[in-house]
């Protein structure tokens, strides 16, 4: 099922190897040019045009955009008591890591009577994205929320789209979610016209204000993402979050059906979900292309499933070592990463880029999606070469506070006024030395 290629004689220079591995090609600027006339229209007429485009795409016009209180509460009440159960549990866990990663201000003093002071700020208003789509996403309402409000951000906002089978409003999982968070503000609005929403603000039906946001954040469809990139300045955002990926590293010592489960279960998000299988066993290689026949036939997405696997996004890579492994795995630079091979812990701590790294035999991806504590908030397409998943940090900005004396100032004051000069900018030294009574003519 899956596509096979051998690096057993050689593996080619990282830029190289990269344009070798398997990969989607989503091009987000391709869908820009459509989702300009939604952002206009919305950026004009608010959530009139917000609900029209519901209409269109969503095909459901809801009553209002913002979801009432009552139905926050009417969906929490009608959960299933084990789904709110496990809800809790995902909570608590992602509760306890994101408050681990609150930061402290920190004070530097850089002279005597000179300091720089780091102060952690959260952003203000934050407008979270749970997709609709082929799947409900409740687990993502809590990877967004957590770490949003672990990091102080006082005005938060959950969009998810509308859906038709529940009369305009999100997916009950999806209000259910955001109620056992304490979100009260719940926006049924999906796709571009959200970001666009979000960005800008309007006006409800009943003529209360929807208030603009300062960030978005969250997964979505291509519309979502280009949305974003076309708004990003106005608004911050996340990195931009592309189709889901699983890769597993993985030697002799691995389980086949362990490895063929997991591949099979990010597979399972959406058709044009990558797996892929870097291995230095071609025995193991092939005795997961079984376990995944034997395991797609059985499972509910299969053809969902078999089109992701089958896909040029997804395949096995053969390598002679596991040290070959770390650099097909860093090139590649996984959304999910596993590290399945003897010694996982050792391997694992050698890794550079991966959104995240899930360590042996009993670390699979799917625990990590909900139950770990991790956030599954993750950078997909090789953004994790540069960028992190959503955490505390993400909702924080560190501000410099410059604090100085007459003393520590004049003490570098012409230290100040030779770099000024040296950029043919006087006036900045000039502002300095304004303060000692000495101002040299410009
Ligand atoms: N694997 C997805 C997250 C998810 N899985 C949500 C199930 N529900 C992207 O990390
Ligand atoms: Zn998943």
């Amino acid at each position: 099922m899956l596509s096979r290629i051998d690096l057993r004689a050689a593996v080619p220079a990282p830029a190289e190897l990269r344009s070798m591995l398997p990969r989607a090609a989503v091009d987000v600027d391709a869908v820009v040019e459509r989702v300009r006339p939604v952002i206009d229209a919305v950026r004009e007429r608010g959530a009139e045009a917000a609900l029209d485009y519901a209409e269109q795409f969503d095909r459901v016009r809801p009553a209002s955009v913002r979801v009432p209180a009552a139905a926050l509460r009417e969906a929490l009440d009608g959960v299933d008591p084990d789904v709110r159960a496990a809800l809790e549990t995902s909570i608590e866990r992602a509760r306890k890591v994101h408050a681990d990663q609150r930061r402290t201000d920190s004070t530097t003093q850089v002279v005597p009577g000179g300091t720089v002071t780091e102060r952690w700020v959260p952003v203000a208003r934050v407008g979270l994205y749970a997709p609709g789509g082929l799947a409900v996403y409740p687990s993502s309402v809590v990877m967004n929320v957590v770490p949003a409000q672990e990091a102080g951000v006082e005005g938060l906002v959950v969009c998810s789209p509308p859906q038709a089978e529940f009369g305009g409003r999100p997916h009950p999982l999806v209000l259910a979610a955001a109620a056992l968070l304490g979100v009260d503000e719940v926006w049924a609005v999906g796709g571009a016209q959200a970001v666009a929403l979000l960005a800008y603000g309007g006006v409800d039906t009943d003529g209360s204000a929807l208030e603009p946001v300062d960030m978005v954040t969250g997964p979505g469809n291509v519309y979502v993402t280009a949305a974003k990139r076309v708004l990003r300045g106005r608004i911050g955002i996340d990195s931009e979050a592309g189709t889901t990926e699983i890769a597993v590293l993985a030697d002799h010592t691995a389980d086949p059906v362990h490895v063929a489960a997991d591949l099979v279960s990010q597979a399972e998000h959406d058709p044009a979900a990558a797996s892929v299988l870097v291995t230095t066993s071609p025995e193991l290689a092939d005795a997961v292309d079984a376990e995944l026949e034997a395991q797609v036939s059985t499972t509910k997405h299969t053809e969902r499933i078999t089109t992701a696997l089958s896909g040029p996004q997804s395949g096995t890579i053969l390598v002679a070592s596991v040290d070959d492994g770390l650099r097909v795995v860093d090139a590649y630079a996984a959304e999910h990463l596993e590290i399945q091979t003897d010694d996982a812990r050792g391997v694992a701590a050698r890794v550079r880029n991966a959104g995240a790294v899930f360590v042996g035999p009993h670390s699979p991806v799917s625990l990590g999606d909900y139950c770990a504590g991790s956030n599954h908030v993750l950078p997909t397409g090789g953004c994790a070469r540069h960028s992190s998943g959503l955490s505390v940090q993400t909702f924080l900005r560190g501000i410099h506070v410059v604090d100085y004396s007459a003393d520590a100032l004049a003490e570098v004051a012409d230290r100040v006024v030779a770099l000024a000069d040296a950029e043919d900018l006087p006036a900045h030294g000039q502002a300095v030395t304004a303060r000692f009574g000495t101002r040299k003519p410009i």
